[in-house]
């Protein structure tokens, strides 16, 4: 078999092994099922630039949405190129079958695919001034966690002490339950069977120019962002799916 005819049939056994539909939201607004000519997107921001200062100033998101992001999307799309066999699919989907993606673009998907899942979630979690934490997501991270602030300390630890690039996830398992830890790299809860519905970016590009080495003091004002809202609406989402 040849290389062309290996990759067409690899790609065809994918389209019928994949989920069939995607029956989370979170990242349904970056990529229009169906959709031939475009590829993956760029999510559009719901905020100014400068919308989340002093928090996260407005050159750390130029650069981070506008540079980092974008970099994550463009290699991706030149990763899977212009097969419909994956490209049709959500970035949602071909994480969570990162197996059947072959193997030959696999670990760009992870990179680059993760990046763009990931940070699609993480703009979407934060709001300028933040969002109360209640409702479902508060109810059970109270019973998993023991308290809203012991889950919260959990979290926030988890991002500090995390050695290296990575993200911080709270996310729904494969029991529905929720789970605090961290991943290296663009690495994304999604590949394990478990759905993020809160992620931390804790790579040095998303705070270097405002905290430097100052990690702890970029997560603590981070906290004052969060948009718990927009986490329970991904919480009830991924319980009910
Ligand atoms: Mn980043």
């Amino acid at each position: 078999m040849n290389r062309r005819n290996f990759l067409i049939t690899g790609s065809t056994a994918l389209a019928g092994i994949f989920l069939a539909t995607n029956p989370l939201r979170i990242y349904a607004d970056h990529h229009e099922h169906g959709d031939h000519t475009h590829g993956y997107e760029l999510p559009k921001l719901r905020y100014a630039y400068d919308a989340l200062e002093p928090h996260i100033d407005k050159r750390t998101m130029e650069i981070h949405y506008g540079k980092h992001h974008q970099g994550y999307v463009n290699k991706l799309n030149a990763a899977v190129g212009d097969d419909h066999a994956l490209v049709d699919h959500s970035i949602e989907d071909l994480l969570r079958n990162i197996e059947k993606v072959p193997r030959k673009i696999r670990q760009a998907v992870i990179n680059s695919g993760g990046g763009h899942a990931n940070h699609t979630l993480f703009w979407s979690t934060m709001i300028p001034s933040g969002r109360e934490l209640k409702g479902k997501v508060a109810e059970a991270m109270q019973s998993s966690f023991g308290s809203l602030d012991a889950a919260k300390e959990k979290f926030a630890s988890t991002a500090k002490t995390h050695f290296g690039s990575g993200w911080a996830w709270l996310v729904v398992d494969e029991k529905k339950k929720l789970q605090i830890y961290a991943t290296k790299n663009q690495d994304s809860p999604l590949m394990q069977g478990h759905t993020p519905i809160l992620g931390l970016d804790v790579w040095e590009h998303a705070y270097y120019l405002k905290y430097q080495n100052r990690r702890g003091d970029y997560i603590d004002a981070w906290s004052n962002i969060v948009n718990w809202t927009q986490v329970n609406l991904n919480y009830v989402t991924a319980t009910k799916a």
